[in-house]
This record gives structure tokens, sequence and C-alpha cells, in this order.
């Protein structure tokens, strides 16, 4: 019995990202964090989920579920681990993946950028030099040339309103800056790197749809905080949002509320359910951003969700999140929102950045000594949901 059907060809999907499930990924700026003293990291990624020799494992699940596409991301520290230096055996690797993925009927969404950078390139200014635009944007020619004939989209950016935020604000991810200053700045450079990377790709891998992707929120305002909430809410989100213009999709990634109050960035409301990373349990947060996407976008760009999931240990509670935010989603798309598909994020309980392996995002558990995957419940229902592209009741 179904509560709801998709549009005919909605694309199903699941997300990882290299860092996070691959493993041995040296390279890059966040190894290095992850293994600086007072990072705040709670311990380090290692070998993830082994997924960098176990990605065939990984796809197999994929098409388990029945999805049609799978989201995953390339590693900039592997592909170029020297300025100017090009590995065309890890480009070669990432071609074989999405040849895995399309022999299983899968379409790759491929990452060009998520969270991490190579070091070489953070130990020069990373992102809060200019110069970064023009080296994104080669490598992302590269990257598309590879893989031109393979990838069924191309996401450029992975989060750039976090990266910058988190990275340069708050100091809690590489470089561990704090000066907001440098994180607008940053922003900047985030977004024309953006611009620089949609014309190098659609140049290398014609007719493949590119967009970025943005952590966006249901914010809402407290105690008559209208003003302060929309001037946060328009640093993190309406800036990339009027920069997305003329691209084939806006990735919306949404997970929880943000509560702004006169002081600024309120708690957990009483009364409501608090996950494990300390935020609230709000599925209610997937129809709220995807209508306002649509809103500041002037619905001139189509959208896709991809990512939306819950860090949790109770797999039922993950079900019914899935199953409120999926809901959600049917009443923006039966008003006229243009939405092509959902990505429930993630495939594996995976390496959570600085909160380490604790959060578990995954439809499929990972044995962290083994690197055994298992199915969850969640990964059967998300299956049948995808398979019959109808909303399922929750068990
Ligand atoms: C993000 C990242 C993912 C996270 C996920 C859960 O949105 O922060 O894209 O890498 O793991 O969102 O926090």
């Amino acid at each position: 019995m179904s509560e709801g059907a998709f549009p005919e060809g909605f694309e199903w999907s699941t997300a990882t990202a290299a860092h996070q499930i691959e493993g041995g990924n040296w390279n890059s700026d966040w190894w290095r964090w992850e293994h600086t003293p007072g990072s705040g990291v709670v311990e380090p990624s290692g070998d993830a989920c082994d997924s960098w020799h176990r990605w065939e494992e990984d796809a197999d699940l994929v098409a388990e579920m029945g999805l049609g596409a799978y989201r995953f991301s390339v590693e900039w520290a592997r592909i170029e681990p020297e300025d100017g230096e090009v590995s065309v055996a890890a480009l070669d690797h990432y071609r074989r993946v999405c040849e895995g993925l399309r022999d299983r009927g899968i379409a790759p969404v491929v990452t060009f950028h998520h969270f991490t950078t190579p070091r070489w390139l953070a130990d020069r200014g990373g992102w809060e030099d200019p110069s970064t635009v023009e080296r994104f944007a080669t490598y992302a020619h590269h990257v598309a040339e590879h893989l031109a004939d393979v990838m069924g989209r191309a996401c450029t950016i992975n989060e750039p309103n976090i990266v910058a935020s988190i990275g340069w604000g708050h100091g809690a991810f590489p470089p561990g800056v704090r000066d907001w200053d440098r994180a607008r700045a940053v922003q900047e450079v985030f977004v024309d790197a953006h611009r620089a990377a949609v014309e190098s790709i659609r140049a290398a891998a014609p007719g493949v749809p590119v967009g970025l992707t943005l952590s966006m929120a249901d914010y809402q305002a407290v105690d008559g905080a209208e003003e302060k909430m929309a001037r946060r809410r328009r640093a993190m989100e309406d800036v990339y949002l009027e920069a997305v213009d003329g691209d084939d999709f806006v990735g919306v990634q949404a997970y929880t509320r943000e509560r702004i109050g006169p002081g600024g960035q309120l708690g957990p409301e009483e009364g409501v359910p608090v996950l494990p990373m300390g935020y609230e349990y709000w599925p209610q947060c997937l129809e709220a951003t995807v209508r306002r996407a649509w809103e500041v976008t002037g619905g001139r760009v189509p959208l896709l969700v991809t990512e939306n999931g819950i860090g949790t240990d109770d797999d039922a509670q993950r079900i019914e999140y899935l199953h409120a935010a999926l809901t959600g989603l049917l009443r923006t798309i039966a008003d006229g929102i243009d939405v092509r598909g959902y990505t429930c994020w993630s495939l594996l309980d995976n390496f959570e950045w600085a909160y380490g392996y604790g959060p578990r995002f995954g439809l499929v558990e990972v044995d962290r000594r083994t690197f055994e995957r298992r199915p969850k419940a969640s990964a059967r229902w998300f299956g049948s949901v995808a398979r019959s592209n109808a909303l399922a009741p929750v068990p």
C-alpha cells in the first residue's frame, strides 16, 4: 500500500564522500587536521570503510536497494597529489567505479570537492587564495574529461557554505581559523570556483548536468529575531542560491532546523528530541528548505535533494525520519516544485568528520574491524520506496 507516488523517472539515490569511506587519504588537509593536537577531531579517519578497495561491494549494496543513482566524491588529493602532477591511475580508479555502477544500472553522481583539499594547495592559502579558482577549474576539467562518458551528474563543490563557515569562522574544520571576515572572503572564492568549474565541466563533458550542493536548514526566528535570522540565512544560503542561475540543478542538503534568537543561534527547543550530534530531530527541514531554494532561485533551476538523513543508533527512528521528510517532499512536488530526485545520506556508517565514527548515518552498518557491510532495516525500507517509486508506510 503506497502513501503517495513520486513522479515518473524520479531519481532515487544514496551518497558517500571519498574521505569518509575510502581510507588512507593521507595527502589531504583533513588527514593532517585529524592528527593535529587541539583540532577537536574525536578520532582519525584511518581506514574508514576501506571503500578504496571495497567499492564493488558498495555498488552491489546500492544495486540491491534498487537505487537508480549513487552519489560519491572523487579525491583531489589523490588525483593531483602535487601541483600540476595528475595521477592517471587515480582517475582510472574512479572511472572503474563509474563503469561498475553503470554495469549495475546505477547512474554515477560525482562530487568533485567534498570538504577535503590537497595539502600542497592548503599550504598555499587554499580557498582563501583567489588563484585557487583557476586551479579548481583545471582539476575539474581533468576529471570531467576522464569521466565524460560515464558520469550521470556532476556536483562541483559539496557544501561550500559549511567549509567556509566551519573552516574559517568557527575554526572546527581545517585550517581552524576563527575570523568571519576571512570566512566571507573564502565564500567569494568558492562561488567563483563553482562558476569556473561549471564552465570547465561543460566544456569537457557536454550534456552532463552540473550543479553545486548546499547545506540548508529550516531557519526560524525566535523572540522577534527576524532580522538577525534573515542575515544569517542570507550569508549561509542566499549568497550561493543567487549564484546558481543557469546551473542544471541545485543540490539541497537538509538535516535539521536552525533557531535564531536575539542573542544568535539557540539550542534545541524544549520537548523536541535531540540527536547524538546535538541538533534537533526535525524532518520538517526537507520541505522547508526545498520550498526556500525554489523561492530564492525563482523556480528557474531544477532541484535535487543530494543529502538528507539522520545520525542515530536507532534504525527505526531513521525510517520514521525518512518517512516524514519524504512526506513533506511529496507536498512540494504536489505544489509544482521541480524536484528531480532524493538522496539518502548515507549508504554506509562512515567517518563523520570531527565527530569520528560515533554518529551513524548509514543505511548499511560497517564492522569497524572486518569492514563487513550489513544492510539495516532502513536499507530494506528505503529500497522498497525506490523500487515502487512511492512512499511506503513505516513498518
Ligand atoms: C555534510 C556532509 C556530509 C556529512 C553529512 C552528515 O553535509 O556535512 O556533506 O559529509 O557527513 O551531512 O553530517
